[in-house]
């Protein structure tokens, strides 16, 4: 790979997957120049031109440059399978090899659109089909309920998941230690390798799909499973639509820590230390968080607070998201507008909810191995609480849809969620989670 394409390439790695595909997203979406006239788009060379398997190919558009990436010679991505505009995605791939649009710059350009379908025509074969799932070896711990009974019986009494910022100082220090002690035995990065092969696997419809919410409701189940058994009481949540201070709960020295190194003077791909996180029990200097699952090799957790996104959604957002009633409609995809789209954030057509959380700590969050950040499972806390509000205040309204799986990558009410069933010997549906009530419950 020459080193522009091998530079673009590390640009994905490092401006990540979810930065970049909520990232179509304000402040730093496409801009839609003046029209000019348009010269004829440069065809897209086919796979047999210097478009191989894992490279990305650049040509010209209208004085902007448009990136096929096909491959995944990078490491995992969804966008190293994307077509870009200016390193910004324009379509990425989605459930089953199908590229989506992600910008509607089509409304501005269809030719560009066309264009680029146009690529992704060309390119179509085995370079753009997905890598087969690979995870590591389940460690011991979570091959059965430590329990000994099925992870989704009734609790004799729930446990309570509290906002980070009500967690005495002895429970924020057990929370942080059991952090600490499930990624020095392994546990922790199983989690971080389940949830990246989950994020370049459609077909698992973890992401921008109606199991989304269920997904990783039962990947949240399983972790503070873990984390009772590493000695925490339950997994907090953080109200990112209101603690967006850096330096205040959750970003303090006995929790999360604060943001990454920055130098405003430096190209950041020319600083090797960009985004290091430095304080807090997670940075690097510590020597207990060394990040080993990942889309490049970059050893220490990274943020980038507030560079990409401003702000994560507020109230306002949360509560339209929570006034949509119904759950998911066709075709239960990434922009669906009903409840699940916009909780996920891709319905609102900007970093929103969920995905703006991700996007605005940056970072290892705005990529597939997100879990990498503990911020991941505190955000993802309070996407389930927001859907365990909704759920709630709609008791008669159905709390998944579809009943039945209308095509792969969109599990139905009683499709065993992967790679739990397969890889884990653990069957959870959705249907199996939609009552977390005797299980736990937000406070
Ligand atoms: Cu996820």
């Amino acid at each position: 790979m020459d080193v522009v394409n091998r530079r673009a390439a590390l640009r994905l790695a490092a401006g990540g997957a979810t930065a970049v595909v909520l990232g179509a997203t304000e402040g730093q979406g496409f801009a839609a120049p003046a029209p000019a006239p348009a010269p004829a788009p440069a065809p897209i060379p086919g796979p047999d031109g210097p478009t191989s398997p894992g490279w990305c190919t650049t040509v010209g558009y209208r004085g902007h440059t448009v990136t096929v990436c096909p491959g995944d010679k990078m490491g995992h991505g969804l966008l190293k399978k994307a077509v870009l505009l200016d390193d910004q995605p324009l379509m990425v791939m989605a459930h089953g090899g199908e590229f989506i649009s992600i910008l509607n710059a089509h409304e501005t350009y269809p030719d560009l659109m066309d264009l680029a379908r146009d690529a992704v025509r060309q390119l179509h074969g085995a370079s753009l089909q997905a890598p087969p799932a690979r995870l590591p070896d389940v460690p011991a711990e979570l091959q059965i309920p430590s329990s000994g009974r099925s992870r989704t019986a009734p609790r004799r009494r729930p446990v309570v998941r509290k906002n980070v910022a009500a967690l005495s100082r002895a429970e924020r220090e057990s929370f942080v230690d059991a952090l600490l002690a499930l990624k020095d035995d392994g546990r922790y990065d199983f989690f971080v390798a389940v949830h990246q092969q989950a994020f370049v696997t459609p077909e698992w419809g973890a992401h921008m799909s109606p199991a989304f919410l269920p997904w990783h409701r039962a990947y949240l189940n399983l972790f503070e499973e873990q984390l009772r058994d590493a000695g925490a009481r339950a997994l907090p949540y953080w109200d990112w639509s209101r603690q967006q201070t850096v330096g205040a709960v959750p970003f303090t020295d006995d929790l999360l820590g604060g943001d990454g190194y920055h130098r405003p003077e430096l190209d950041d791909e020319d600083d090797p230390q960009e985004g290091e996180v430095l304080t807090g029990p997670f940075a690097a200097s510590t020597g207990n968080w060394p990040v080993t699952v990942s889309e490049d090799d970059r050893d220490f957790l990274r943020r980038d607070i507030g560079r990409r996104v401003r702000r994560p959604s507020g109230p306002a957002d949360v509560r339209s998201t929570l006034g949509h009633r119904r759950y998911d409609k066709p075709p239960f995809d990434r922009t669906t507008p009903a409840f699940r789209g916009y909780l996920e954030g891709w319905a609102f057509r900007r970093a929103a909810m969920h995905g703006s959380a991700h996007a605005w700590i940056g970072g290892n969050m705005s990529t597939g191995s997100s879990p990498n950040d503990p911020a991941f499972f505190l955000n993802h806390s309070y996407v389930d609480k927001i859907w365990a509000d909704w759920q709630a205040r709609y008791p008669s309204v159905r709390h998944y849809a579809p009943t039945s799986s209308p095509s792969p990558g969109v599990p139905g009410l009683d499709t065993p969620l992967e790679p739990f069933h397969s890889a884990m010997k653990w069957t959870v549906t959705p249907r199996m989670v939609l009552d977390h009530r005797r299980q736990y419950v937000y406070r």
